[in-house]
């Protein structure tokens, strides 16, 4: 646990009023230093980093299983290897962020408690269903695509934990993304039957994907903070942006078409403009009516209990470990 006392400028922080300290704070975000786990910072930070970073972890570790459902099933030996890789990474990633949120003062075991009673969120969009092998690869290319575009930013994010744990994975998920993308390419290149696999992948994970980069401007509530305090250094809807701009030439090339009548280039703002999203959808999946919610958080508990024994276990081997060098001590 880290609290404000351990701040690195010691007693001199503790002389210093609340004002005046996140004066300290705002201008130490303001010339891009790194904010420590030590360092004072105001709780609404602190607050928002543990909701943002928890609900991140969530994510990739609920993530693992849409895809995670296709292992046993991967059509090569290649593909297997390749698909458990990328899950175990996405298992990897969760705990890194666990981890950075620990360095916050919050107990993994409490945002455990939060995942599985329902109370945290994670990204809607891991409550869509993979019914067929191309859906594999349309997660790798859009949600891994549209993971990156989030999260490179997040890699100068002003919290130190956060933004360095971001680059390893940043790495990884461009790792994520190729393969999901060569896979589309192998598929849309195939037999019609497989390139119809495709589209039809890409027809359900188009729209979710958009969704996932959060409320409209309008209708997002952390983002002025999170802007301010250099956490998020884009909006949503600029992302989101990004995103089109950067997919639809990808989609162009594997000669699939974007499910959006309305999808245009706009030569004088060299942007794409895109149909609607149905926001009504994405609250639905929010509160937990998605097509997968519960079958993802039944699938995470029943997880969480098959591994009591291996949580007994590590606890029983340290305290054993505790006693020998108490008794050695002696
Ligand atoms: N799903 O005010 P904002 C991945 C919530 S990792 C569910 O705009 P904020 C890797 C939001 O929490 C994917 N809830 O919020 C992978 C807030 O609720 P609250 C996850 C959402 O935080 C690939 C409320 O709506 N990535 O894919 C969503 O400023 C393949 C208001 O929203 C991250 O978590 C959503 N899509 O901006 C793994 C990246 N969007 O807390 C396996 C880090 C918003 O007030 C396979 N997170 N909400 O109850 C972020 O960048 C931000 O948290 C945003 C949302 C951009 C997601």
């Amino acid at each position: 646990m880290y609290t404000q006392a351990l701040d690195t400028l010691g007693a001199e922080a503790a002389s210093l009023g609340e004002g005046a300290l996140e004066q300290r704070f705002l201008a130490r975000v303001d010339a891009e230093e790194k904010i420590e786990p030590k360092d004072w910072m105001p709780a609404r930070y602190r607050n928002t980093l543990i909701r943002q970073i928890s609900q991140h972890a969530h994510s990739e570790i609920v993530g693992m299983l849409p895809e995670g459902n296709w292992i046993t099933r991967a059509p090569t030996l290649k593909r297997k290897a390749i698909l458990i890789a990328k899950v175990q990474d996405e298992g990897g990633h969760g705990a890194y962020l666990y981890s950075a949120a620990e360095t916050l003062g919050v107990s993994r075991d409490q945002l455990i408690d939060q995942l599985l009673s329902g109370k945290a969120k994670y990204s809607s969009i891991f409550n869509y269903p993979t019914p067929t092998w191309a859906d594999v690869g349309a997660i790798g290319w859009l949600v891994d695509g549209a993971a990156i575009m989030n999260q490179i930013p997040l890699c100068r994010c002003s919290y130190g934990p956060y933004a360095r744990g971001m680059v390893r994975v940043c790495r990884e998920e461009s790792f994520h993304q190729r393969q999901g993308y060569d896979l589309m390419l192998h598929l849309a290149r195939g037999t019609p039957e497989q390139k119809r696999m495709a589209q039809e992948a890409l027809n359900r994970w188009w729209w979710p994907a958009l969704m996932m980069f959060g409320p409209s401007d309008a209708n997002s509530t952390h983002s002025g903070d999170s802007q301010r305090w250099k956490i998020k250094r884009f909006s949503n809807d600029e992302l989101r942006q990004k995103f089109v701009d950067f997919t639809v030439p990808q989609a162009k090339f594997l000669d699939l078409s974007v499910p959006d009548p309305l999808l245009r280039w706009d030569e004088a703002k060299q942007m794409h403009t895109f149909g609607p999203i149905d926001w009504n959808e994405f609250d639905q999946v929010l509160k937990g009516n998605g097509p997968c919610n519960v079958e993802r958080l039944a699938a995470r508990r029943h997880a969480h209990a098959e591994g009591q024994w291996v949580r007994d276990a590590a606890s029983a081997y340290a305290e054993k470990q505790r006693q020998r060098a108490i008794t050695q001590a002696a």
